[in-house]
């Protein structure tokens, strides 16, 4: 992408919440897809930072968390040259076209929301107004640079189509104020699920600190996390999400991290146990992982070019936004100075 994005490519926009650790999940569904996109597209990667007030966060850890997914984005391969690496709170236009497009989503839209529901019920002292909201700030952060396509897990296809029905309302209300965003989901990744529990998906939140691999793990972490991890007594390596949901975890994950097919994979470890396809996976994690830490270890030290970088991009992206807000304010009438 040129230093100023043309309106030539398509968009791609897709965030990721500084809301802790963040896990072999987030980089597997999302952010490693992130970097194979740039060539054909005009790329937007956003640290949410508003999202992640939906839950309680204590303020230095977030400050902490955001300068390190920064880091992360970068050290996995996203030029912030390339791509507009930016943090939501330094775009106003964000929390803005928020309230507009909360004026355009029902309730009953809202309630239904599998994430709002989960949420609530592992957080029962704090259901607040912004978790329920927290779709029309998603929407606001798709709609707000034209989006086309949004790279994301299996978790949040429910928000893109609720983003899409919200764009789709306003552009049949107000003319074509949006584009209507694709979501961009590989089938094969979508949802890594947790080590301990392969009925739930891995997650950031997740208080059992063996369900989940982070990508900060050192390598000794890894195996001791695999090794530990839940498969069942049938003692086969096969893929089979029903029957045999933790094998088929593993298999998906050393699948991703090795590249190779899980046809291929599981041919390779016929006749062997549990152990070899855990110890090869969490191998094939850390050899994945090995040159992000380096280089995630190299960055994290250098606050003043990662604030540069996001100081830089946010300039980037508002005039983009600005440029979608602007029109929205016009078509539904708010007085112009
Ligand atoms: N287990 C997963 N498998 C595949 N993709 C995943 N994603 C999250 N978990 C998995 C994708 O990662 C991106 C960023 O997620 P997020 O930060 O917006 O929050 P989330 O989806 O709520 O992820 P977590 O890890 O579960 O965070 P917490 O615990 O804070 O809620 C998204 O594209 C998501 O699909």
């Amino acid at each position: 992408m040129s230093q100023d994005v043309q309106a030539k490519k398509p968009v791609i926009f897709s965030g990721v919440q500084p809301s802790g650790r963040i896990t072999l999940g987030n980089y597997i569904g999302a952010i490693r897809n992130f970097a194979l996109l740039d060539q054909e597209y005009d790329c937007l990667y956003c640290v949410v930072d508003l999202h992640a007030l939906t839950v309680r966060q204590v303020p230095a850890e977030l400050r902490r968390q955001t300068l390190e997914l920064t880091a992360l984005y970068i050290a996995s391969g996203l030029d912030p040259q390339r791509n507009i690496i930016y943090c939501q709170s330094h775009v106003p236009q964000h929390a803005e076209l928020a309230w507009i497009l909360n004026c355009f989503t029902y309730m009953g839209e809202l309630g239904r929301m599998t994430q709002f529901k989960d949420k609530s019920a592992q957080h029962k002292d704090n259901i607040n107004a912004g978790l329920f909201t927290y779709p029309a700030l998603m929407a606001a952060d798709i709609l707000l640079y034209q989006t086309n396509l949004v790279p994301v897990g299996a978790d949040q296809k429910q928000h893109i189509e609720i983003t899409r029905d919200i764009a789709q309302r306003m552009n049949s209300l107000y003319g074509d104020l949006f584009v209507v965003p694709e979501p961009y989901i590989p089938k094969a990744t979508a949802r890594i699920m947790s080590l301990s529990d392969p009925s739930k998906k891995m997650s950031k939140s997740d208080e059992d600190e063996n369900a989940t691999i982070t990508l900060l793990d050192k390598p000794e972490d890894v195996r001791r996390k695999l090794r530990r991890a839940v498969t069942d007594s049938d003692a086969s390596i096969r893929f089979d999400e029903e029957q045999k949901p933790g094998v088929s975890n593993l298999l998906t994950i050393l699948s991703a991290c090795s590249g190779k097919s899980v046809d291929a994979l599981v041919q390779e470890m016929e006749g062997q146990g549990y152990g070899v396809l855990k110890d090869r996976t969490a191998e094939a994690i850390n050899e994945t992982f090995a040159p992000i830490q380096a280089e995630f270890h190299r960055l994290i030290k250098d606050k003043e070019y990662l604030t540069g970088v996001l100081r830089e991009n946010a300039g980037r992206a508002q005039a983009l936004a600005a440029r979608t807000l602007r029109k929205v304010y016009k078509k539904l009438g708010l007085y112009q100075l």
